[in-house]
């Protein structure tokens, strides 16, 4: 129940004439999340979970966990910027993308290009920002995939915003914004849960509590008693759940984007999972935590728990693992070779798309680029050889 719904409900007697400010509002208790991370797998309840539903799942953390090392891969060769790998928190990223309807909308962060990528954007497209080309890579509108945000819960009131603005349009769209442990401790966190429960948005909110921001660990991150309960005081669910659980996951996902959709308002999930990559390739991860720890992590994994499920279902043939894997195989090669062409860019595509009415500094510079360019050109046809790179000695400071 939520605030809205309970307002009045209690202590009706207690002020002859309350300012309604200072009356007790809410029963916190049915929006508290569980003492412990919801699970199907490994439990009895598991039996519940259609099989269909499963072969998917575990098709897309194949593919999921294929293009993660490409990914990687792909920063060694120098052919991706940097990359964030979400190795480990697959079943986050799928089930996300999974639970969504077409005219649904994806907010994520950095780290969320394989949600991305399970809601069917080109990988190439997908990692075009990590890549340091063009802006955002992709149409936001055609996918309805926000631009990956890399300011720390920033997608929090985008989505918000998106959400709120649709049901006032009278438009079936719910938003999922997806927002890190550290990201939790942001002001747009705050502000954007605050205004999604006042307003009653149609958003699910879900935290991939990986352990980590950065080298901080959640310890000293926050001393919430759980993520989740941060819901709690803004008036709308927490719930809690293992993270690397698919099935468990898409069932707390579905029912919270079911909630939204019939105007039920905002819900907060926090799924416990674990980033088991460094940060990113620019990241050295021993110095902050333990192979122990990590292998501890490993034992747990997304992709192990739901094969164990299959094969006790008689649903993990050789060939159908094959399969699988030959259709990941396909994915990380299209994903190769693609990333192996040089882009073609336009220099002065950066001052495209930022303002609908450029400001005087951004013209000014604009005309400087383009002199530049000119002039290099010039140079370079001049002296028939590679640009020109010599100092005029008026060059701006
Ligand atoms: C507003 C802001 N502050 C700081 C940073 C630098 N920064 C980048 S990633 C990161 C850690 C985020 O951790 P978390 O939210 O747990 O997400 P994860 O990387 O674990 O997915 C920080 C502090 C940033 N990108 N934006
Ligand atoms: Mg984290």
């Amino acid at each position: 129940m939520t605030v809205l719904e309970q307002r009045g409900s209690r202590n009706e007697n207690y002020w002859p004439a309350p300012p309604p400010a200072w009356r007790p509002r809410v029963d916190p208790e049915p929006l508290l999340p569980d003492a412990e991370p919801y699970r199907l797998l490994g439990t009895d309840a598991v039996s519940r979970v259609d099989s269909g539903l499963l072969t998917e799942l575990y098709g897309h953390l194949v593919r999921g966990r294929r293009y993660n090392a490409q990914a990687t891969a792909l920063t060694r060769q120098g052919r991706l910027a940097v990359y964030p790998s979400s190795t480990g928190q697959e079943a986050c990223q799928v089930a996300a993308a999974l639970v969504l309807e077409e005219q649904d909308w994806l907010f994520p962060s950095y780290r969320d290009t394989l949600a991305a990528v399970a809601r069917g954007l080109d990988p190439v497209q997908a990692l075009t920002l990590l890549r340091g080309d063009w802006h955002t890579g992709y149409d936001p509108r055609e996918h309805r995939i926000a631009p990956l945000c890399t300011p720390l819960a920033t997608q929090l009131p985008h989505a918000v915003g998106l959400a709120r603005a649709a049901r006032l349009k009278g438009d079936d769209v719910v938003a999922m914004a997806l927002v890190g442990d550290g990201g939790t401790s942001e002001g747009d966190f705050h502000e954007a849960l605050n205004f999604a429960a006042v307003w009653q948005a149609p958003v699910v909110f879900l935290v991939q509590n990986n352990g980590f921001a950065i080298s901080v660990p959640l310890a000293k991150q926050s001393a919430a008693p759980s993520l989740a309960h941060k819901a709690v005081g803004y008036g709308m669910p927490g719930r809690l759940v293992d993270g690397n659980d698919a099935p468990a996951l898409h069932e707390v996902l579905t029912e919270a984007v079911e909630r939204a959709r019939r105007g039920g308002g905002p819900t907060l999930v926090e799924a416990i999972t674990y980033r088991v990559e460094a940060h990113t390739n620019a990241d050295d991860a021993t110095r902050y935590r333990t192979d122990d720890e990590v292998e501890q992590w490993r034992g747990h994994d997304p992709i192990a728990l739901v094969e164990r499920e299959l094969s006790e279902r008689g649903l993990l043939s050789d060939a159908f693992a094959q399969q699988v894997r030959d259709g990941a195989e396909e994915l990380a090669a299209g994903l190769r070779d693609r990333m192996n062409q040089d882009p073609v860019l336009d220099p002065m595509d950066l001052f495209a798309h930022v303002y609908a009415e450029p400001t005087a500094q951004l013209r000014e510079q604009e005309a400087q680029l383009r002199a530049e360019l000119a002039a290099e050109a010039e140079g370079e046809a001049g002296s028939g050889r590679g640009p020109a790179h010599e100092t005029t000695g008026k060059e701006r400071p």
